[in-house]
């Protein structure tokens, strides 16, 4: 039964493939995303290292001369089936390190330093190893070194996360403040996502208005935080971006020693980051890790399994794991785990986007987590409930958080490639 899931796991990744990198779902998203890319070549490096690598080396291409990897890279063949187009940024085409990429205005957690180690270590033959590792240390350096001193606000070191579009959860109820913010855009469009979706899965009208006036704010800033920051309603520390950050740049410095050479991040620098991840993200009286809206000056308490996932960073206690996890499995009795807003919620809908449903990457990162806090028993538990979700499901997009039905696309490729790294611990 495994070794057939196996193989449709393959299948998909295959099928979702372009010769150079592998496209989140040809229908929906036929563009490279980036941190899409890195979860992708983990389930690459399963059967094809070298695809595994040239996914992660294709994203870097698009990254822009101050070392940011934008979260779209273009495929020129398909500007007409995906909507927004690099015509949304128009100040980004002038920013890449190699002319004549296309890519979009904002970035991505930097889930590919955390591929790029891991799928190094797959790799026995020590000098294929290295050789890749050379190859993109220093284009993955610029890339967390641009979030740790570009994307700063004085007073924290953590990472102004600055469209919702950066975080990948783009409509979790973690970022309704930007709802409030009751943004336009100047220019018309057309969506084109509802085509392949049914709309009650997708975010609404009133978001991606959002979405792309956010856009023009930022592009009418240069890119520059500090040129637009007091223009724009929203700037957060997203729980799940800074621990993310945190990991890739202790990734990055364990690739450089195994190269032989210093830490690109002194730890004393690492230490004060995780001082001010729980100064700002613990949450005492929701006992769990939540985001920061530095706009407004405040946390915001909003249930998600962003905390949870958080726990990917490998810097959470074993003890403060468990009960978060407990918790929130607990409390949301009934649902699949992991809903990404617990039932309970007033904000919970099961099949909408990233307002309830399950997603594989969440899994996975709440799975890395409790491996790197030693729960294995956990660990082992949601990777059974994970595999269950798509040997009868497929490989969704997403799955309905209540009896866990296959929502969104079919055929999605992280779905698929997270699968074949959960099926090599079985
Ligand atoms: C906008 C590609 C991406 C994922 C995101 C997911 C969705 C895009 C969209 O698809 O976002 O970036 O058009 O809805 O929210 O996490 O990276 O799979």
């Amino acid at each position: 039964m495994m070794a057939e899931l196996r193989e449709r796991a393959r299948g998909v990744i295959e099928a979702n493939h372009t010769g150079r990198w592998t496209k989140p779902s040809p229908a929906q998203y036929p563009h490279q995303w980036n941190w899409d890319s890195a979860f992708i070549s983990v389930g690459w490096a399963e059967f094809d290292w070298r695809r595994a690598t040239a996914e992660i080396e294709s994203m870097l291409a698009a990254q822009w001369s101050d070392g940011m990897v934008p979260h779209v890279h273009y495929d020129p063949a398909h500007l007409r089936d995906y909507f927004p187009g690099p015509d949304r940024w128009p100040g980004a085409q002038a920013r890449v390190r190699r002319l004549g990429e296309l890519t979009s205005g904002i970035t991505n957690p930097p889930v590919l330093a955390i591929a790029a180690r891991r799928i190094g270590v797959r790799q026995p033959d020590l000098e294929l190893r290295h050789a890749f590792w050379r190859r993109v240390l220093g284009p993955l350096e610029g890339y967390v070194g641009f979030l740790l001193e570009s994307r700063q606000i004085p007073g924290s070191p953590l990472v102004g996360v600055v469209h919702p579009w950066e975080t990948g959860w783009d409509n979790s109820p973690r970022w309704d403040l930007l709802r409030r913010a009751g943004l336009k855009p100047e220019r018309p469009y057309q969506r084109l996502d509802t085509r392949s979706v049914a709309s009650a899965q997708r975010p609404s009208g009133r978001d991606y208005d959002a979405y792309l006036a956010l856009a023009e704010i930022i592009d009418g800033g240069g890119y520059r935080l500090s040129n637009y920051r007091l223009k724009t309603p929203f700037v957060v520390y997203d729980v799940l971006f800074d621990a993310l950050t945190l990991r890739a740049a202790r990734d990055l410095n364990a690739i450089s020693r195994e190269l032989g050479e210093s830490d690109l991040y002194r730890e004393e620098v690492l230490a004060d980051f995780e001082v001010a991840f729980e100064a700002f993200h613990w949450n005492p009286r929701l006992s769990t890790y939540v985001d920061y809206d530095t706009v407004g000056g405040a946390p915001i308490e909003v249930a998600s399994a962003a905390g949870l996932a958080a726990l990917a960073g490998g810097f959470i206690s074993a003890e403060r794991s468990r009960t978060m996890l407990t918790d929130y499995l607990r409390r949301g009795v009934g649902s699949q785990p992991i809903s990404t807003v617990p039932p309970y919620s007033a904000d919970f809908d099961p099949v909408l986007y990233w307002r309830g449903p399950v997603w594989i990457n969440v899994n996975w990162l709440v799975h890395e987590g409790l491996l790197a806090a030693g729960l294995e028993r956990e660990a082992r538990e949601l990777r059974a409930a994970t595999l269950r979700l798509v040997e009868k499901g497929g490989f969704a997009e997403y799955f309905n958080a209540l009896d866990g039905t296959p929502c969104g696309i079919q055929g999605f490729s992280w779905s698929a490639a997270l699968t074949l790294d959960f099926l090599r611990d079985g």
